[in-house]
């Protein structure tokens, strides 16, 4: 993987070894029901803790074949290389037996860790932030998020670039300047846009990634944007128009998927897009229900909510992936979240009553407005 910013670039092919901490705690997250599923749903690999399989996926969606995993203890970080003696030598033992050329760890770490490790370990380091700022760069499409991801990764390289000389650390400085300047062109263009939309109901889809946005918003909107088992898949907001029976109309966001620890880096460069995308009338939060890890991708995507809009909106959650869900397991979502809905986006089931709150929603909406 480069740190240099030319995108898009070709798939990781490496090797990895992955480092993560273990859980501190077990049984915080998911139902009982989900618990007793773990081991059957098809991302849950009960030997590597929740944030490892998650950096697994990572990985695997940056190109990289994940080879091996070493498990930490929780605890305070070792400033120098993050991780002990005896965990390091078990890392060079382990990176050695699978032939791996990279290794990948789940915490961010300081540009000094990264050089030591490197110069411990002998192969190439990347911590979690730059591997979601490397699946972002390969996956950006159109001229706006290639200017955002590519501002996100120079902020995070330069204070990382100590090998450079002054004047290339100035070349640096200053292409981020003019990312900047680019950036607000294409924001101030975005706006007469904006304030046509503005009159519309606006429904924007939020959630975790991979949690079934893009599903649902075929599926609202009668659309065919990309679904993918991967995390990621949508990185550019999409906007459609959603018609009821009575030919009322209401204008869906689809936007990207929220993940935990997203380097700060990539919101604060996204940050426009995602204000924009929204600061919607009505906010649905998608939640892959069939995630054994639910509720922290909940927390996570409130987090980022919080972090960026001004005030709370209007928002409904809805359980998506009800198929692969058992009666009794559906049923104690909808005890638990009673305003929620437990639909299915990809079989339809539930997405008449889900359809039927946004047009009430809607009218009350324009109620609201006509007095
Ligand atoms: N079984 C099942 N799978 C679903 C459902 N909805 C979506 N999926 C699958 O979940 C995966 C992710 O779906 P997407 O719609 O791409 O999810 P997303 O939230 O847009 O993901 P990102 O854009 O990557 O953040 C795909 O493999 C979908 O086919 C559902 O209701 N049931
Ligand atoms: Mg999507």
């Amino acid at each position: 993987m480069k740190r240099s910013h030319d995108i898009p670039r070709p798939p990781l092919t490496e090797r990895c070894v992955l480092v993560g901490r273990a859980e501190r705690s077990r049984g915080t997250t998911g139902s009982a029901a989900a618990a007793g599923r773990a081991a059957a749903h098809p991302h849950a690999a009960p030997t590597r803790p929740a944030s490892l399989e998650e950096l697994a996926r990572l990985a695997e969606t940056a190109g990289a074949r994940v080879r091996g995993t070493i498990v930490t203890r929780p605890g305070p970080a070792r400033p120098a290389t993050f991780i002990g003696k005896g965990k390091l030598e078990e890392l060079k033992q382990l990176a050695g037996e699978v032939n791996a050329d990279m290794v990948v760890f789940d915490d961010d770490l300081t540009p000094a860790q990264v050089r030591n490790l490197e110069k411990e370990v002998g192969l190439k380091i990347v911590d979690r932030s730059e591997l979601i700022l490397d699946i972002f760069a390969r996956r950006a499409r159109t001229r706006e998020s290639r200017l955002q991801v590519e501002l996100a990764q120079l902020e995070y390289t330069l204070p990382r670039l100590t090998g450079m000389c002054e004047t290339d650390r100035r070349i640096v400085r200053e292409r981020i300047a003019r990312l900047k300047r680019e950036l607000e062109g294409v924001e101030r263009e975005r706006e007469t846009q904006r304030a046509r939309r503005r009159r519309a109901f606006r429904v924007a889809l939020v959630g975790y990634t991979n949690a079934g946005k893009s599903t649902l918003f075929n599926a609202l909107t009668r659309s065919q944007v990309l679904v993918e088992d991967k995390l990621f898949a949508t990185l550019d907001a999409t906007t459609r128009q959603m018609v009821s029976p009575e030919r009322q109309l209401a204008l869906v966001t689809d936007t990207v998927g929220f993940i935990r620890k997203l380097p700060h880096h990539l919101v604060a460069s996204f940050h426009s897009t995602l204000v924009e995308a929204i600061e919607a009338d009505l906010l649905v939060h998608v939640v892959d229900g069939a995630d054994l890890h639910f509720r922290r991708q909940i927390a996570a995507v409130e987090e980022v909510l919080e972090s960026i809009l001004e005030r709370p909106r209007p928002t409904i959650m809805v359980f998506n992936k009800a198929d692969l869900l058992d009666g009794a397991e559906s049923a104690a979502l909808a005890a638990e979240f009673s305003d929620a809905f437990v639909v299915s986006a990809q079989g339809g089931e539930g997405l008449g009553e889900l359809r039927s709150t946004i047009w009430e929603q809607a009218a009350e909406r324009a109620a609201l407005h006509a007095t």
